[in-house]
């Protein structure tokens, strides 16, 4: 019953959702007694934090902000009366990393994985009419069987703390909204739409799968909201006729709405805004809607002060107006699925989204964007973990298609950043991850992998699995810097060659290459870490991108500051923003601008 709780909770004729968003209560637990003392039925002595939030950002203490292990979560919730007879759950969009759910002291849930959404039913067991209680035991602790992947390190003094083998801090608890819903028992699961074009018409099929053996009708508005196309039964063909095409820039919706009638009489009814568009690889060309696109835009993060991970929805406008201003047109979720309402947006907007599971950290390392260019290999994949990593993964990849196939902005999923590739142990992994992708898919768009600097044409084991291929590369930061820009330059020009060589006949899309640039920091001449350098350094990436016609796409890294683990490498987090923490922009935010016009 896993796919129902992936439709995104909405309000039509048959259905309720319920916000549960706002102060919960919170308690650290940290000294394990939480199950013993039966915390499950209502905390002994919590505090008050808002939800949707990592719970990090809001505390003083250092102990609590680097806090790792258990932590609870409880807040009382209202079932009305009228919704006796229908199905009742209780929707979370995430529960970073994972969770089990009590409601009124029964477990009625248990869920690994931070980045997606999951739902405790609890139609039988709340009270109707009257309140009732959820309790959430969150976990944040990082191993290397789930991902993203790291370790969780004991201090001398007995606290525990987060290593994580990925260049992002480790945020955590309920960070995206939580809604109480309620639907019919027959109801609408889950559904699928695949677009194609005949002439100036749009040919979509369109799969529905319900609980229940009643009759399905599915109709099609457009955004003047006139029926453009109707059909019934659970599988089948809609012509939408002169079809307008979602596109870059130009959002554009049809609503589909599906009913489940016994005859004149609605069971269930779910609706979603739909972009209709094609995407394709064909030979070093990635099309939209049958027209070669260049992807230019960022890696990004879901990072903002004081909410830390929370999803936020004044930031994530910002966002898109940052975007739209600066002439991007394609983002893609390092390092792990988004909110939901992120692509909602981005389908609104006309952005293209690259959608990647959290399969970050798939190398031994705390530090590997520094060893990255070492030559330095763990043999990640020969460990005794790997086939319990590999279940985790695969849900999670099945758990982030189901959620996001529909989406127009949807145009690849990337299914790891940066896994150790040099190693044939690698392999089969990777034909698992990739095949079970394939299959999933209803679109079948195409896959890829953010690759590791030592993923080289003559190292790399793994790139033929993607359909296009991505590549992180540093050229002028972590390696040749500065001065040596020239060296740099040759070093990059050397390493493109050798895939030109390799005549792969597909495209290439750089999914992250980028200078950690401080706005407060000018110099004349350029100086590493200054304003000017990061200007030059994008120049340089830039001349070498324009002169393959493989090269398909410039995703810098990153759209804005973000936080991460504290150390040497590391100025109170990441700073190869093009825009600031704050949302604000660094002198390359200009240049960039003229350059994607
Ligand atoms: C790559 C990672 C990314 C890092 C980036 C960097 O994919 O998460 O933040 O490099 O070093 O290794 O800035």
């Amino acid at each position: 019953m896993r796919t129902c709780q992936m439709l995104y909770p909405r309000d039509t004729e048959s259905r309720r959702a319920v916000s549960m968003d706002g102060m919960w209560k919170f308690q650290l637990d940290e000294k394990q007694c939480g199950h013993e003392e039966g915390w499950k039925d209502g905390l002994p002595a919590p505090d008050m934090i808002p939800v949707p939030a990592s719970f990090q950002d809001f505390y003083t203490e250092k102990d609590i902000r680097e806090y790792t292990g258990d932590f609870w979560y409880e807040t009382d919730f209202f079932v009305p009366g009228e919704w006796e007879g229908k199905e009742v759950a209780v929707r979370f969009g995430c529960a970073t990393h994972r969770a089990e759910v009590y409601v009124n002291g029964n477990r009625v849930t248990v869920h690994e994985g931070g980045f997606l959404p999951f739902s405790a039913v609890v139609t039988d067991i709340v009270r109707y009419n009257s309140y009732n209680k959820v309790v959430v035991l969150v976990n944040n602790e990082l191993n290397v069987t789930s991902i993203p992947c790291g370790e969780t390190k004991v201090l001398r003094n007995g606290k525990k703390m987060s290593k994580p083998y990925f260049d992002f801090y480790n945020y955590a608890g309920l960070q995206r909204p939580v809604k109480l819903i309620a639907y019919p028992k027959e109801h609408i699961e889950d559904f699928s739409v695949v677009h194609a074009f005949k002439g100036q018409d749009a040919i979509v099929q369109y799969c529905v799968e319900t609980t229940g053996q009643h009759k399905v009708i599915l109709d099609v508005y457009d955004a003047d909201r006139q029926k453009v196309a109707s059909a019934a039964g659970k599988e089948g063909k809609l012509l939408i006729p002169r079809v307008h095409k979602w596109n870059v820039g130009d959002g554009y919706l049809y609503r589909f709405v599906i009913r489940i009638m016994d005859g004149e009489n609605l069971i269930d009814e779910y609706f979603e805004p739909i972009g209709i568009r094609t995407v394709e690889i064909k030979g070093k060309d990635i099309l939209l809607n049958g027209e070669k696109i260049y992807l230019k835009g960022f890696g990004k993060h879901e990072d903002s002060d004081i909410v830390g991970r929370g999803f936020n929805i004044g930031v994530m406008k910002r966002d898109f107006e940052c975007m739209k201003w600066i002439n991007a047109n394609c983002f893609r979720t390092s390092h792990y699925p988004y909110s939901e309402e992120i692509y909602q947006m981005a389908d609104r907007e006309g952005i293209l989204v690259i959608d990647e599971v959290a399969a970050v950290g798939l190398f031994k390392s705390e530090t590997n964007f520094a060893e990255a260019s070492t030559g330095k290999q763990t043999a990640f994949f020969q460990e005794a973990t790997i086939p319990r990593l590999l279940e985790n993964h695969l849900q999670c990849v099945e758990d982030m298609i189901c959620r996001d196939k529909n989406h127009a902005c949807v145009i690849a999923w990337s299914l790891m950043n940066e896994p150790e590739t040099t190693d044939e142990a690698a392999v089969p992994y990777f034909r698992k991850v990739f095949d079970r992708a394939g299959e999933l898919d209803p679109q079948k768009r195409p896959r890829t992998f953010a690759m590791i600097m030592n993923s080289q044409p003559d190292t790399c084991k793994c790139y033929q699995f993607s359909d296009f291929l991505s590549f992180n590369r540093y050229y002028g930061w972590y390696v040749m810097g500065g001065y040596e820009i020239s060296d740099a330059e040759e070093a990059f020009h050397r390493e493109m060659d050798a895939w030109e060589a390799l005549d792969l006949n597909k495209p290439v899309v750089f999914t992250e290459y980028g200078a950690d640039t401080c706005a407060a920091e000018h110099k004349l001449p350029s100086v590493m870490w200054g304003q000017e350098y990061q200007i030059e350094y994008l120049e340089m990436c830039h001349r070498v991108f324009d002169s393959y016609d493989f090269i398909t796409g410039e995703l810098v890294w990153n759209f804005a500051d973000f936080q991460t683990t504290e150390g040497i490498m590391r100025m109170n987090g990441n700073k190869k923003g093009i825009f600031t923490r704050d949302r604000q922009p660094k002198e390359a935010a200009y240049y960039l601008k003229e350059r994607w016009h």
